[in-house]
Order: C-alpha cells, then structure tokens, then sequence
C-alpha cells in the first residue's frame, strides 16, 4: 500500500520536473540544483560563484530553506534576481515548489539558474526539479565517511565540491580516501577541492561551470 502512494507522489513530481525542463530548454537556461548539509557551505560558494560569473554568464537564484530568507538577502547583496522558496517544514524542494516561482524570472534574458536546496544529505536528491545537474558540496569537517554512507547524491551529481579545504589541517579528514570512495560510487563525477573563505579552487569550478553553460548556449544559437 505504501508502495504505492510513494509511487504516485514520486510521478506527480516528475511530471512538473518534466515541465520545468521543458520551460528552461525553451530558453536554454542551463540549470543546476546545489545540495548538501546544513552548513557544508552551499551559499558561501554560490557568492563566490557568483562574484566570478558576474558579467560573463546572466544567472538568477533560486534558494529553499525550510523557514527563512537569510540565504536569499545573502545573495540579493550579489545583485542578482533572487527568489526564495519556504517549504514550511519539508526537508527537500520539490517541482512544483520551483515551478511556484518560474515566472518571477525572464528566462528569456538568463544563462543559468542555480538552485539552493535545502540543506539535507538525503531527501532533497530524490525529488527532480527539472535541471541539468546536480552538485554537491560536502565540507570537509563533515568526516570523509560520508559519501559512502550517503551514496545517491553522489551517485548522482556530476560534481563534488569539497569545501573549507582550508581547514584541512586541523581536521582528521583522509583526503586520498575520501576522493576514492567518491570515484566508487562514481566514477565520472568531478572533484574541485575548494575552499569558499580564500577563494581556493572556486575559479576551476567556475570556468568547468561555464563550459557546460557556454555549451548550452551554442544550442541556442544553433536553434
Ligand atoms: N573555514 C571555512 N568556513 C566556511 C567556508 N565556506 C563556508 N564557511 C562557513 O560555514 C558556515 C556555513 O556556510 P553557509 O554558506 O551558510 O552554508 P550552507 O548552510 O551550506 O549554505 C558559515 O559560517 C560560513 O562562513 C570555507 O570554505 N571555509
Ligand atoms: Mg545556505
């Protein structure tokens, strides 16, 4: 029986998935949805990211946050269209919330939407909001057990950005056997050790997100 209702949400939400993708295709606005622990550093990347992009990619913001706004002034000090999604409780952003806020976009004038999901390792990889990728970001100080205790979202991104490397030193994290159990449960995925205080690493990830944006915008102009 339960079975079976989880099956039903699961579709509803694939459905308006389906929908978002078609809506961001249209516009070729590539699409990425960051997740991972409260904490791990999600938003202070995403400003940084941001501060790099600004005035070579035009990208809005999305953030989820079970409550709060404080995520979307952060960025709104970036001075890029932000909107904030409150899901009043729920662990994850679904479709359908993203889709909620859409049309306070142009995606006509964007290149890219960058999701902040809400800060959880598990729940928010099961739900497709309709993007391109997924990225996650694991803070070093959250041990280097962790990919393998939560594979899927590893499994699933297409980058890791392993972030605060710098702290590295005064944390007992393995390094070579964290990036190797990353590499099993993945073996495609791409690692940019990363720190979002100093600004280490945060220019790789920047120019590798660029690509794939700048490769969407050939489709455009292909069109
Ligand atoms: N030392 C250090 N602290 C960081 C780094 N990135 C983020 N932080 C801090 O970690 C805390 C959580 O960051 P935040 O971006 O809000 O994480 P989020 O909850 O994943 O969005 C804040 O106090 C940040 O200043 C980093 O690279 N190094
Ligand atoms: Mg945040």
């Amino acid at each position: 029986m339960e079975i079976k209702v989880n099956t039903g949400i699961l579709s509803a939400n694939e459905q308006k998935a389906v929908e978002n993708r078609s809506l961001f295709e249209k516009d070729r606005v590539f699409t990425i949805n960051i997740m991972g622990s409260p904490g791990s550093g999600k938003t202070t990347v995403l400003e940084k990211t941001i501060d790099i992009l600004t005035g070579t990619v035009r990208l809005a913001v999305i953030e989820g946050d079970i409550y709060t706004s404080k995520d979307a002034r952060r960025i709104e000090k970036h001075g890029v269209p932000v909107e904030q999604i409150n899901t009043g409780g729920a662990c994850h952003l679904d479709a359908k919330m993203v889709s909620g806020v859409l049309n306070k976009f142009d995606l006509t004038g964007l290149d890219l939407m960058i999701i902040e999901n809400v800060g959880n390792l598990v729940c928010p990889v099961e739900f497709d909001l309709g993007e391109d990728l997924k990225i996650a970001v694991l803070s070093i100080t959250e041990g280097d057990d962790k990919p393998m205790k939560y594979p899927l979202l590893f499994r699933e991104s297409g980058a890791v950005i392993l972030n605060k490397m710098d702290i590295l030193e005064f944390t007992d994290v393995d390094l070579q056997a964290l990036r190797q159990d990353i590499y099993i449960i993945n073996p495609d995925i791409k690692i940019f050790e990363v720190s979002a205080r100093t600004g280490q690493g945060i220019d790789q990830w920047a120019d590798w997100l660029t690509d794939r944006v700048n490769n969407k915008l050939k489709e455009k102009t292909a069109k």
